[in-house]
């Protein structure tokens, strides 16, 4: 694996670890290499914009951010770099992640964030699309994410026939 962090995974509270933990296990399954760190848009708005600011310098190809409740982490790094930023929402036990959901995906013209599922379904996929984007430029990962698409094309074939082999053992 290239040690030079390509991903920069970043959330905004040590809370949110278990959920975007799950985006660093995709990108390794891939072995690209990332870093990881907590910022928050909030309670350390100085540490966030240094980061998006120095991210090119880094080398990074994608930062994937993920936040609860007013979640502004990913909208306030796109708004300091132009490398892909991809928000995921985490779910909070008030709002459920209608917050974050929104307060991500509803950015005002010119400064985008992708936004991905809530939580671990985001996550996974917010590597997924990291992988996607860095892939136009390394052929080798481009074959690897098609043989991870195979691969869920098998499972969901194996998946049909354990249903069909349990429906019929039910009759
Ligand atoms: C957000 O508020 C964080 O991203 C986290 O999802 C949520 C709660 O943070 P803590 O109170 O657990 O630090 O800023």
């Amino acid at each position: 694996m290239n040690n030079r962090p390509l991903v920069g995974i970043v959330m905004g509270s040590e809370s949110d670890y278990e959920i975007m933990r799950k985006a660093g296990d995709m990108l390794d399954r891939f072995e690209i290499a990332y870093e990881m760190d907590v910022l928050s848009a909030h309670r350390s708005p100085k540490l966030v914009v240094k980061y998006a600011e120095e991210a090119v310098k880094k080398g990074l190809r994608v930062i994937i951010a993920g936040a609860g409740k007013a979640a502004h982490l990913a909208g306030v790094i796109a708004a300091h770099t132009t490398i892909p930023v991809v928000g995921v929402p985490i779910s909070s036990d008030e709002l459920k992640g209608m917050d974050a959901l929104f307060s991500m995906v509803q950015m005002p013209a010119g400064i985008p964030v992708g936004t991905m599922a809530l939580g671990s379904s985001g996550a996974k996929n917010a590597a997924l699309f990291a992988a996607e984007i860095i892939s136009l430029s390394d052929s080798k990962l481009f074959d690897k994410l098609l043989n991870y698409r195979n691969l869920l094309e098998e499972e969901v074939l194996a998946a049909s026939e354990r249903v069909k082999k349990a429906s019929k053992e039910a009759k």
